[in-house]
């Protein structure tokens, strides 16, 4: 009745902005990311006929504000009559400063529920809960380059490719820490009913993940690189075009696209992507990882750097 599961993040290269379902959490496009390798969180969750309610520690600390969303993420895996569960979560980075925490963090729950409760689903099933509770958190059940596809009712994921077949490296520019103002989940809802662009973006996703998909086949890093700024811009004109605007960026974030420009006129092979925060994440060769994390870390206000290689999906791993 206990198991753990260990899960990385994800980045978006073809970003999921809106949702079609809110009841079911269903996305209003497809997307297309990249599992990360080095940052990762590890779950255990173990059901227990002494508890009189569930319980959540969080990198040591109590944890009552994600608790709900933990419970219905359960009770979706193992049932509503399920026993009552005790979840501990760790991860080795800052969560909730923009690096996709709950990415990880579902993944792991959904897989380590699964092995707990002995409900033996299929991946792409636990990959369909997971979504229910975080959308994203779908794609890190895979590894590699991932696509998640809507599929009538439901959501299909794709394994484009390893991250061994195409392993590129990602560098984040952490530049501030503080929780977000706003979360993803009503920044999407305040797209979809006041942003006068928010149709354009629905219309066009289709093209930009077929041009994603077509980078990913041939590895070509320029068509990749490009998609994937135009995509990542077009999502924020959606939010700076809404009522209220939503601006996740600072002058950091800007200062760090700079330096991105500034690598790719030298002739360096990077690009940049920006999620609903204000971290600048920079993808590249591996070769080029460390002189952008050098450029990255000398612009200022830059908090921190993280660098990552690109890794698998979740996992269950041995109990401690
Ligand atoms: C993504 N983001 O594709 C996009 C790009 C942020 C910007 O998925 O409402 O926490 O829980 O389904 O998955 C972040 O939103 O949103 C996200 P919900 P989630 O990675």
């Amino acid at each position: 009745m206990r198991a753990t599961a260990k899960a990385q993040p994800n980045i978006a290269l073809v970003k999921y902005w809106g949702k079609r379902d809110s009841e079911r959490n269903l996305p209003a496009v497809g997307s297309i990311s990249i599992t990360l390798a080095d940052l990762h969180t590890t779950m255990t969750v173990e059901f227990d006929d002494s508890l009189s309610g569930d319980t959540l520690v969080v990198n040591d600390d109590k944890n009552d504000a994600m608790l709900p969303r933990v419970s219905r993420c359960l009770d979706s895996v193992a049932g509503a009559g399920r026993s009552f569960a005790s979840v501990t979560s760790d991860s080795n980075f800052p969560i909730a400063a923009g690096l996709a925490s709950s990415a990880s963090a579902f993944a792991a729950l959904v897989l380590a529920a699964d092995a707990a409760a002995g409900t033996g689903y299929s991946r792409d099933r636990l990959a369909s809960l997971a979504g229910q509770a975080s959308g994203s958190a779908a794609r890190s059940l895979f590894g590699g380059f991932v696509e998640l596809e809507n599929a009538g009712d439901d959501i299909r994921l794709h394994e484009l490719c390893t991250a061994r077949d195409w392993p590129l490296a990602v560098v984040v520019a952490i530049t501030a820490s503080a929780p977000k103002p706003v979360s993803s989940t009503v920044a999407m809802e305040t797209s979809r009913e006041t942003s006068p662009f928010y149709d354009r973006w629905i219309e066009q996703q289709e093209a930009d993940l077929a041009e994603a998909r077509a980078a990913i086949a041939e590895r070509s890093f320029e068509r990749l690189a490009a998609v994937a700024e135009h995509n990542c811009l077009k999502m924020h004109s959606v939010m700076w075009g809404s009522r209220p605007p939503m601006v996740f960026w600072n002058s950091t974030t800007l200062a760090c696209m700079e330096a991105v420009r500034g690598l790719q006129a030298a002739g360096r092979a990077v690009f940049f992507t920006i999620d609903a925060g204000p971290q600048l994440k920079a993808v590249c060769q591996p070769a080029d990882a460390e002189h952008v994390r050098e450029t990255l870390a000398r612009v200022g206000g830059v908090e921190q750097v993280v660098v990552s290689g690109l890794g698998d999906g979740a996992r269950v791993v041995a109990d401690d």
